[in-house]
């Protein structure tokens, strides 16, 4: 080969900061198509991306190559989302050449941070569902699991959130309009999925009943592969994504001209399959479209893993040795018909032991208690969209409640909560239910969810099959959460305690003896003054208001919803502005209250919410009474790429979910790890931080779970007697019933008035009101002993080693997936 190409292939693979220079002039010329005096920053993103990816190729193959010689199993992680974020920082760091890249850069007149600021956020999902699948990518590739990401490639992502005077406004999320430098397309990994048609039934070669799927319509499921680069670098797993692909199967002679038209639009409507991510957090939408999707990109997975498996086995027999599938909530669950489908109907397996294999290859996450999640799909859509999938539900529903214990026992009522059809009603399919009979093991996301798992929705399960369900507690991973999003502090971690950390965060709790180090309190104080600079920049950038770097950063930061309860921070938001107004001559503790997240589109009450932290924040912000102490900021969009910047600058976590509502919670966790300090109710993964972290070190308030149990079960709660008897609360609720924050349209929050009142006030609101200001009030005064809050704070970070999504991933791959590290062989360090 000629020399000059030898080595331009070596340089593809090199590290340091002179080959990642040439790379990078190289790369903007011939595969940008751009010279460096017209190259814009975007230019610059797809460059430096590409010559990244480039050192990624090679290990990559070399990961996927040993998973294969190995005949490893495998573990299938099926989700309709990947909240993945930007990659760039990612990939640098975990192949740990974000300094040697930024030197290039900078060689070449270049920013990073303006590099890096101008890749797309991957919102390929919603919230922590979609992020706590991210993250468990990331684990697996950084302890060299052999784990697959399934799910679909969304041509628009989560809808980019604006305010027009102050209403939450959505606007297309257009990531790939400047193409993706991360992805490789494989338009050789193409597989049909049906939809429609009927079952024909026939004798097969040894004279059996059997079921072809007929007369359907078929789209193409095309793969586009991202490799997850592990931290490390060793090992680079795969994430694979769906497009749908219309299908050229159809006779152009077949059609007069009308018709031909007609056909043609069919085939690109098909493509809709693949375009738009639903945005709803939590709810179900029961939308046919959605309903597709969900089959869409589970059968085109199992597919793919079938495929893959028969690369080593000829029967099936093996399956459950080779291959685990967990399914991230119940979106996926219709696999469990499918896989008996391709099992029974394409590849002749008998019923019973098709069941075998599905039940001992699938395990399903459950990640809600709220009926309005729980997917249960009109057994009409069903039987018209999957014909032979109803069939085959019927069939195992049948089964199993013929052979269950509460048959035997006659209880017929046990009997109709645990079949498959929920007969009020329209009759529809309950895909919770499917999901649980289907899966050898079931799992809850913090201990107080599984529990309540046990004792609510699959009460009755649990009884039949005692051993199934199981708890894994949520985890982040440290490498985003920490070492990229604050580099201010992980420097200042591992200048006392070492590297080891970032791929064993339990090290993490060596910084407790710290906590009574007065330098060391100094630098993390200086640590969480840089981030909150750098968040008070991003502030006035996005909203025009300028904060306090001094004030208490207050950070409330997720989805929209009422059992989150963002509505309890504003009112006391609202209390606290009085009061302030009240007492102008004491010193106040000042307060900067941060709110961020988006709400579905549909979701009314939850946008009005939004419009309320507005509307609040204009009257408090321009309040010269309150002397600037109190300012209140709801950032536009939160995505990944903010939180980010949001997380590491918090004082103040708020988790003030209603308890028994959140199954978890994740935010929870990254801010604590980043050492703020948390306001929280007992609810979800709160319980075991405060485990964790010492009843010291967080403050804890409002109902337990089984208080709020027994207060409905009781009806023993009225919230107008409540807010009589709570001066404060009622003066909040006063103004904003009479238009104090809103003299434009003064009847604007009768809805949220009306829900506290007449409407029961169901999330709890003003019954864990007092409780609240109480445990804010205890966090103004202790913020006051700067050297106090720091010692808890760096408490807060040492003590959360056990959330590292390392630990919980392992748990998943030893109780549940049996799956074990590879090491994979770079033969040759890549240049092969
Ligand atoms: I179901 N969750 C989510 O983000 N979207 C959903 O559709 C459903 C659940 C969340 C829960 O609300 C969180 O409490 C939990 O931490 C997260 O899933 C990850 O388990």
């Amino acid at each position: 080969m000629d020399a000059r190409y030898k080595s331009r292939d070596i340089e593809r693979r090199s590290l340091d900061v002179d080959s990642l220079k040439r790379s990078f002039l190289e790369w903007l010329v011939y595969s940008v198509g751009k010279d460096a005096r017209a190259a814009t920053r975007r230019d610059w993103f797809h460059t430096v991306a590409l010559a990244v990816r480039d050192r990624v190729v090679d290990r990559w193959m070399d990961t996927t190559r040993s998973y294969y010689h190995e005949d490893a199993k495998r573990v299938y992680y099926l989700s309709l989302e990947f909240l993945i974020g930007r990659l760039l920082t990612n990939s640098l760091s975990n192949l740990g050449i974000m300094d040697e890249c930024r030197q290039a850069l900078d060689r070449l007149g270049l920013s990073m941070d303006d590099v890096v600021d101008s890749e797309p956020d991957a919102a390929l999902g919603n919230g922590g569902l979609g992020r706590l699948a991210a993250c468990f990518l990331d684990s697996m590739a950084s302890q060299g699991l052999p784990g697959y990401g399934y799910g679909i490639r969304y041509e628009f992502g989560l809808f980019e959130q604006r305010f027009e005077n102050g209403w939450q406004v959505e606007h297309p999320e257009q990531w790939l309009q400047f193409g993706n430098p991360w992805e490789f397309a494989r338009p050789e990994v193409l597989y049909p999925v049906q939809f429609y048609g009927r079952v024909e039934e026939f004798r097969d070669s040894v004279g059996e009943r059997a079921y072809r799927w007929v007369d359907s319509e078929r789209v193409l499921a095309m793969a586009y592969d991202t490799p997850v680069v592990g931290y490390g670098g060793d090992t680079i797993n795969t994430l694979r994504l769906w497009s749908a692909r219309a299908t050229s199967d159809f006779n152009f002679g077949h059609f007069n001209e009308g018709a031909y038209m007609k056909a043609v639009e069919q085939k690109i409507l098909s493509e809709n399959l693949s375009r738009v991510l639903y945005p709803n957090d939590a709810t179900e939408i029961g939308k046919e479209l959605r309903f597709k999707q969900e089959y869409f990109f589970t059968s085109a997975s199992l597919q793919d893993i079938l495929r893959r498996y028969l690369q080593h086995h000829t029967s099936f027999d093996n399956l459950p040795n080779k291959a685990a599938i967990q399914l991230n909530d119940t979106h996926p669950a219709i696999g469990i018909a499918e896989l008996m489908r391709l099992l029974i109907d394409q590849h002749g397996l008998r019923w019973e032991k098709a069941w075998e294999i599905t039940q001992a290859t699938f395990a399903y996450t459950n990640h809600t208690l709220l009926p309005e999640a729980l997917e249960a799909w009109p057994v009409r859509m069903v039987e018209r969209i999957l014909p032979r999938h109803m069939q085959i539900i019927y069939e195992i529903n049948a089964k199993f409640l013929t052979r269950s214990k509460a048959k035997a026992a006659g209880d017929n009522a046990r009997l109709s909560h645990l079949s498959l059809i929920d007969e009020r009603g329209d009759r529809r399919v309950r895909m919770g239910n499917l999901a649980f009979l289907g899966s050898h093991k079931v799992n809850g996301v913090s201990a107080l969810h599984t529990e309540l798992m046990k004792e609510t929705v699959f009460a009755d399960f649990h009884a039949e099959f005692p051993d199934r369900i199981t708890n894994k507690t949520n985890g982040i991973t440290p490498r985003r959460w920490l070492k990229q999003a604050n580099p201010a502090l992980s420097e200042l971690i591992s200048s006392r305690i070492g590297e080891g950390w970032i791929s064993d965060l339990g090290q993490i709790a060596a910084l407790k003896e710290k906590a009574d180090d007065v330098v060391f309190r100094e630098e993390f104080r200086r640590a969480k003054r840089k981030n909150k600079k750098r968040l008070a920049a991003y502030i006035a950038r996005q909203t025009g208001e300028e904060v306090q770097i001094d004030s208490i950063f207050d950070v409330q930061v997720k989805r929209m919803h009422e059992y989150k309860r963002q509505l309890l921070n504003v009112l006391h938001t609202v209390a606290l502005y009085n009061e302030m107004r009240d007492n102008p001559t004491v010193s106040w503790v000042p307060v900067t209250k941060i709110f961020a997240g988006k709400a579905a589109p549909s979701y009314h009450m939850a946008k009005l919410i939004i419009k309320l932290i507005n509307d609040v924040a204009k009257v408090v912000n321009h309040d010269p009474s309150v002397h600037d102490n109190l300012k209140v900021v709801y950032l536009p969009n939160y995505n990944v790429t903010a939180a980010e910047i949001i997380i590491p600058a918090a004082d103040i976590s708020e988790q003030i979910s209603t308890a028994g509502m959140e199954a978890s919670g994740t935010g929870n966790m990254k801010l604590a790890l980043n050492g703020a300090l948390t306001i929280g109710t007992l609810d979800g993964a709160n319980v075991e931080i405060r485990e964790q972290v010492g009843a010291d070190n967080i403050f804890i308030f409002g109902l337990t779970a089984e208080e709020v149990n027994d207060l409905r079960a009781n009806g023993g709660f009225n919230p107008r007697e409540v807010i009589a008897s709570n001066p404060a609360l009622k003066r909040a609720l006063d103004m904003i019933a009479t238009g104090a924050f809103s003299p434009d349209d003064r009847n604007r929050y009768q809805p949220i008035l009306q829900a506290l009142t007449d409407g029961g006030d169901h999330f709890l609101v003003t019954a864990d009101f007092a409780d609240y200001c109480r445990a804010q009030d205890a966090a103004m005064q202790l913020y006051r002993d700067s050297e106090e809050w720091t010692r808890k704070a760096i408490i807060n970070t040492a003590s959360m080693g056990w959330f590292s999504s390392d630990r919980t991933v392992n748990e998943y791959a030893t109780e549940i997936w049996d799956v074990h590290p590879v090491k994979p062989t770079h033969d040759g360090e890549g240049f092969r």
